[in-house]
């Protein structure tokens, strides 16, 4: 087992680095996700430490990997049939130095401690790149909503809040959606914590707009994300105009997403959800687009249905015993990966770069492994990483809470146009950021020296906290 104890100050930065990585790996055992989403980070800092030894004397690196604070906590409900169920919730307090805890809620039964260290990790740079103040955090459940009756949901989520309360509020943690959690269960959380706290606080971002939501969130993160492709191909004196798009996942990001996709003219072609991956050569439009938001958000189907009712449509059932996802063997300009981590593996994306796509944009979290993510940046096309890609989620997010405190609504076009600007922005950063480290294009470096570099000035700022 690696050393867990201090490096000694002067050591080269290079050497530091790996001593870091040991004792993450050492002191956070059987946590994948946690560990791929940290060594990317720290192989970019690479570029930073040698330029900046006040970070390694800062003790920057050590401080960053560990979460300010973790919960654990038991949620007991009683299904429709009054049997007890009990499930696991979490919250990762990770990192406040440039603002209150800030990220979503994941209900999935995959939910495990390193899953939410891995987001909570990356919301703190991808928190940093909206411009906006808000620190990094995650949290959530192993509780599976599929299938549940909207009461169940509901006991769920109120006994979730029942604990979750005492540890957030509007000037200190503020939780949001991911997957598995939209607008039904933050309602649910909301309400519970006013009833607990007697307070109506802006405590949870992503509610309804009658109740101190903001317009355009739910369809934030899928536009920013098309906004921060249509930015990158920008750079190539190009357009996502007439280009053929693939999108996995059929959720909130990936519902929006095909939306803006539409609006800027592209040719949205698939959509998946766990159950498999449908493929439509005359193009997904908006008609089949309300379609899809009545089967997933009002019916809560399968997206298998989509082959049925849409006769041109083939569907591909998902198959673990494949090396590689079908839906990645799909001839298209540009990809849309937006269900969920690690759903580009190294065959994928060499399957995609041999058929030409020519951008890829991450609307899910790390959705392409490590050695995807390098199959990528060898091959030089354009690769937004989700920690840029998708920021729009959490910036309007960001909005909603600078709303909530003035006690105001702006239009859709106000937001939307923030929005755009944040996106463009975020682009901008990363791009200069890759060539004033001598990495240009490389914007997996771009977003993680520059969502870096603000967090850890505002860490030697405040002390050893
Ligand atoms: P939703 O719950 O609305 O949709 C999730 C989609 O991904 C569903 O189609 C789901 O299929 C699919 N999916 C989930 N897990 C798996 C899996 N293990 N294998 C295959 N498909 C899977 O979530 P969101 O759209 O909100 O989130 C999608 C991704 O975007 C996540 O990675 C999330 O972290 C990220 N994200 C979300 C933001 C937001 O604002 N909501 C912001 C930034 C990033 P099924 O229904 O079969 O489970
Ligand atoms: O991963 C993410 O950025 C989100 N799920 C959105 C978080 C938020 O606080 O809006």
């Amino acid at each position: 087992m690696a050393s867990t104890t201090a490096t000694p100050l002067g050591t080269h930065p290079g050497d530091y680095i790996d001593d870091v990585m040991n004792q993450v790996k050492a002191k956070n055992p059987a946590e994948p996700e946690f560990h791929q989403a940290v060594q990317e980070v720290l192989d970019s800092l690479r570029l930073v430490l040698k330029r900046h030894p006040e970070y390694q004397s800062g003790r920057i690196l050590e401080r960053i990997v560990e979460p300010e604070r973790l919960i654990m906590f038991r949620v007991p409900w009683f299904d429709d049939h009054g049997a007890m169920r009990i499930n696991r919730g979490y919250r990762i307090e990770m990192n406040s130095a440039i603002g209150p805890y800030k990220g979503g809620l994941r209900f999935h039964p995959s939910v495990n401690l390193g899953i939410l260290k891995f987001l909570a990790f990356e919301q703190v740079f991808k928190n940093s790149l909206t411009t906006l103040m808000m620190g990094g955090g995650k949290g959530g459940s192993d509780f599976d909503p599929k299938g549940k009756s909207d009461n169940e949901v509901m006991r769920f989520c109120q006994s979730f809040m029942t604990e979750l309360s005492r540890h957030i509020g509007p000037d200190t943690d503020v939780p949001a959606g991911d997957i598995g959690v939209g607008g039904r269960e933050i309602g649910f959380l909301f309400g519970q914590y006013k009833r607990l706290r007697n307070e109506f606080t802006g405590v949870l971002t992503g509610k309804g707009l009658n109740w101190g939501g903001s317009l355009i969130r739910p369809e934030a993160t899928g536009y920013g994300c098309v906004y921060f492709a249509a930015e990158m191909l920008k750079t190539r004196k190009d357009s996502l105009d007439g280009k053929l798009c693939l999108v996995s996942g059929s959720g909130n990001v990936s519902q929006y997403t095909v939306e803006k996709l539409l609006d800027l003219g592209a040719k949205p072609i698939s959509l998946s959800d766990s159950s498999g991956a449908i493929f439509d050569p005359d193009g997904i439009d908006r008609e089949k687009l309300a379609w899809v938001k009545e089967l997933k958000n009002a019916r809560r189907g399968r997206i298998r249905e989509y082959a049925d009712r849409f006769k041109k449509a083939t569907f591909k059932p998902a198959d673990g015993a494949l090396d590689h996802n079908p839906l990645w063997t799909i001839k298209a300009d540009c990809a849309f990966p937006s269900a969920t981590q690690n759903e580009i593996n190294a065959k994928d994306a060499s399957n995609l770069v041999s058929n030409g796509v020519k951008v890829v944009a991450e609307g899910a979290n790390m959705p392409s492994s490590a050695d995807a993510t390098k199959t990528f940046l060898d091959a030089a096309i354009l690769y937004g990483p989700a920690k840029a890609a998708n920021a729009g989620g959490v910036a309007t997010s960001g909005l909603e809470m600078a709303q909530n405190s003035m006690r105001l609504s702006w239009t859709r076009e106000e937001v939307d146009k923030r929005l755009h600007g944040i996106m463009a922005s975020i682009h901008k950063t990363c791009f200069e950021t890759a060539e004033t480290y001598g990495t240009p294009g490389n914007l997996v470096n771009g977003a993680n020296i520059g969502g870096f570099l603000k967090v850890a000035n505002a860490m030697l700022d405040q002390g050893l906290v």
